[in-house]
């Protein structure tokens, strides 16, 4: 059942990828856009999500949190899930089907995105360690692995547009987990892959979702 309230959730008052959609509040709006439930934005800034108001929402003081009534989630793949769930048009009707997507959803945040955070927690944080050289060609690999396996399902379910039969909560997050690898140029070596991220980009609520936090950069970015 869709909520009687209006929910609200949390995103960086100042985005360190300054409106690019690669925070994990973008994958919370663009759930929200794709079942057309009207939401409000309440921004934090990195002091404030360690603050005891924002920690009694997010016990690891992050973004983005969700709060809907009596209830309040944490966690971008749970809330993701509770919207797909409260409403029709994120995950399938039929039962096999919709655990099918679900798993897509794990997939994406538990097998796919790991090795790609790792990669890049490297590359922003350990450059000038002495270790960096002959670590990050590991790390590369380890993503390459997964994005071939990941190119190689879609080419053999016959091309498919997406991971299994219609759009899902599961292309949702596998979408936004990919797109982190955009600046990296890895993602342009499998033109399955490009392509299926280009499709979903093109999806008119992933488009209202990106305007909506960019919106945020360019007015605090005026405004300051
Ligand atoms: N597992 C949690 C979830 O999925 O919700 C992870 C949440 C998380 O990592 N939140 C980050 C955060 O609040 C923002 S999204 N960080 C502040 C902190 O931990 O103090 C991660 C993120 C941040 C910036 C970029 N970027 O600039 O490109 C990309 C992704």
């Amino acid at each position: 059942m869709p909520p009687t309230t209006t929910p609200t959730i949390t995103a960086f008052e100042r985005s360190p990828d300054r409106g690019r959609g690669l925070a994990r509040d973008m994958r919370v709006r663009w759930a929200l856009e794709e079942v057309g439930q009207a939401y409000e934005v309440r921004l934090v800034s990195f002091a404030a999500m360690k603050q005891p108001a924002h920690l009694a929402l997010h016990p690891f003081g992050q973004i983005p949190t969700y709060e809907e009534g009596g209830l309040a989630l944490f966690e971008s793949g749970a809330i993701v899930l509770h919207i797909a769930e409260q409403h029709a048009g994120l995950l399938p009707a039929d039962a096999n089907a919709r655990a099918r997507a679900i798993a897509w959803m794990f997939a994406a945040l538990n097998t796919v995105e790991p090795p790609i955070v790792e990669r890049s927690m490297a590359f922003i944080f350990e450059q000038d360690k002495p270790w960096y050289a002959e670590r990050q060609p590991m790390l590369e690999e380890r993503v390459h692995t997964r994005l071939g396996e990941l190119s190689k399902h879609l080419g053999d379910v016959g091309d498919a547009d997406w991971l299994d039969g219609a759009f899902s909560a599961g292309d949702l997050l596998m979408v936004t987990v990919l797109r982190r690898l955009e600046s990296s140029g890895l993602l342009t070596q499998y033109p399955t892959l490009s392509a299926y991220v280009a499709r979903a980009v093109a999806r008119p609520a992933y488009q209202r979702a990106f305007a909506a936090q960019l919106a945020v950069f360019t007015g605090s970015s005026a405004g300051g």
